[in-house]
């Protein structure tokens, strides 16, 4: 009995691993293990030989079990170490930075815009980027005939041959959004038109789509005036820094009197700072909403009158992000995004209501 209980010990103390731990088990405690067969012998014993070789056997086979069960305990608590050891991680270590995707910066001065007008009571409307030419030229009182149709380098979308309606273009600004917006809801309205236009224009500072915001304000008695303090508390709230701007007179065919607006900056090293300073730069074009444009969308002159205005994001976006390349805004290279310092989306709010 003695020697084998030291078999097994032995055996047990030197097992490599839990396969050659469970070997030995079914060896010796195992349905047809050698102590197991010896215990089936007891029934041929006497009693007085059963009296002894009984409780031996079961102590035996005691120890023999919690040899086995302290043996795979030191077994897997030697793998656990092994595998601490193998996978030891200095947890002074920087993280892996993960690399989060941050708000395209068009897509962020749109949300900029829409929470500063919206402090200003403008809603935002939406449309179609698919126009027909009624909505896209006729009704911004731009005729066939009209230049600003070729200026405006459009893409047309011509009708099948025989099929004479008006061809679809891809909108060339979003004043058809405010065209439906204002037959949708009449007098008086108070809106902005995000959106992407289409030109079929390509260079240095033009791409085929570019991301647009017009607004528009109608009612019994708005003047350019409105409209001088509306941008100037956009642009100041925009900038974060009081901005004042310049009217030049201009012409377009959808607003009359018309203004091209600038606003006050200075350079420094060659980049330019907004706000103060003798410097001025062409933000956006603008005016009082045509009579005619007016009768397009169903609203009548004699009583209503508003301004409207329109400008490139893009544009404003390099300015207030400081980003050199119009370009960089569409071969989206996250690299950039963070080079211009974009981060998690920070609405700013408006100093004062209208
Ligand atoms: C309606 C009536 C009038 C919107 C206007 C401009 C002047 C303008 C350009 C600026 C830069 C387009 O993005 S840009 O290239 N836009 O100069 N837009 S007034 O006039 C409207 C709009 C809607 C019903």
């Amino acid at each position: 009995m003695q020697e084998l209980r030291d078999k097994y010990i032995q055996a047990i103390g030197s097992a490599a691993d839990e396969a050659a731990l469970e070997e030995l088990r079914v060896q010796a405690v195992g349905k047809k293990g050698e102590i197991s067969l010896k215990m089936r012998e007891l029934g041929k014993m006497t009693p007085e030989e059963r009296q002894t070789a009984g409780p031996a056997l079961n102590a035996l086979k005691d120890e023999i079990n919690s040899a086995l069960a302290a043996k795979k305990t030191a077994l897997a608590d030697a793998a656990l170490d092994e595998r601490l050891q193998a996978e030891w991680l200095d947890v002074t270590l920087p993280g892996r930075d993960r690399r989060v995707g941050s708000i395209h910066p068009v897509s962020q001065v749109w949300e900029e815009c829409t929470a500063i007008f919206a402090d200003m009571g403008f809603a935002v409307a939406e449309g179609p980027q698919v126009e027909d030419d009624w909505y896209n030229f006729d009704a911004l009182n731009i005729p066939g005939h009209h230049p600003a149709r070729a200026e405006m380098d459009t893409f047309y979308m011509h009708r099948a041959a025989g099929d004479d309606r008006p061809p679809h273009v891809l909108r060339t600004h979003t004043s058809p959004v405010q065209i439906r917006a204002m037959q949708a809801q009449g007098a008086p309205i108070r809106v902005i038109a995000p959106g992407r236009v289409y030109r079929a224009d390509y260079d240095q500072t033009h791409t085929p789509m570019f991301p647009q915001v017009e607004g528009l304000a109608i009612d019994r008695d708005i003047s350019m005036a409105n409209l001088k303090w509306v941008l100037e508390e956009f642009f100041s709230a925009y900038f974060g820094t009081k901005v004042k701007t310049r009217f030049r007179a201009s012409h377009f065919p959808f607003t009359e009197p018309s203004a091209e607006v600038d606003i006050q900056c200075s350079w420094e090293g060659g980049t330019v700072k907004v706000g103060e300073g003798d410097d001025w730069l062409e933000v956006l074009g603008s005016g009082m909403v045509h009579p005619k444009v007016l009768e397009a969308a169903g609203v009548d002159p004699s009583q209503w009158q508003g301004f409207a205005f329109g400008m490139g994001i893009d544009r404003i976006a390099m300015l207030k992000y400081g980003i050199p390349d119009l370009r960089a805004f569409f071969d989206s290279d996250l690299r950039w995004l963070r080079h211009y310092g974009f981060s998690a989306l920070q609405v700013p709010t408006l100093r004062g209501g209208i």
